[in-house]
């Protein structure tokens, strides 16, 4: 059976596509899952792509990875530079974290430029725009194999 990788997403990324392309682009997160699944086929890894706008469920999420899934790839969005409790899960996880931001989070207001998530995650791409997912889809490939 092959591994499964779970890509998480935070708060209002839900809307990607429909407002702000010119920071986030055209893709909608439909069109992300689609290009990863893709992806995933040619390099034998399964992907299962979540999204919610709350804390909790991300963790959970995080805690369900803990037997399902072979690595995580997770852009937390605003939670990024607040949550510890996203952080905590994580470490929980004893397998490859990529964390992944569209836009390049060092170009833009102070306040993004911390994140309380990129201490554990193996790698941090940043910037890339929706291609960002599929970059951390073939690294982590590289990673879990
Ligand atoms: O660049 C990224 O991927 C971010 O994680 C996106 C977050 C932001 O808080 C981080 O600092 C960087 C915001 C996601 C908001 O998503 C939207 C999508 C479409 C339209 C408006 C917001």
């Amino acid at each position: 059976m092959s591994k499964t990788i779970f890509i998480l997403n935070g708060p209002n990324l839900n809307l990607l596509g429909q407002r702000e392309p010119e920071v986030y682009g055209h893709k909608t997160l439909s069109d992300i899952e689609s290009a990863c699944d893709k992806l995933g086929q040619t390099l034998g890894l399964g992907i299962k792509l979540f999204q919610s706008n709350h804390e909790g469920e991300i963790v959970e999420h995080i805690h369900m990875a803990r037997d399902q899934a072979a690595g995580i790839i997770i852009n937390p969005a605003a939670f990024t530079h607040t949550s510890v409790a996203i952080l905590d899960a994580l470490n929980t996880f004893d397998a490859p974290v990529i964390e992944v931001h569209i836009s390049n989070i060092y170009k833009r207001e102070p306040f993004r430029h911390h994140s309380y998530i990129s201490g554990r995650a193996d790698a941090v791409i940043s910037g890339c725009g929706t291609d960002g997912y599929t970059l951390a889809l073939r690294h982590i490939a590289t990673l879990v194999s």
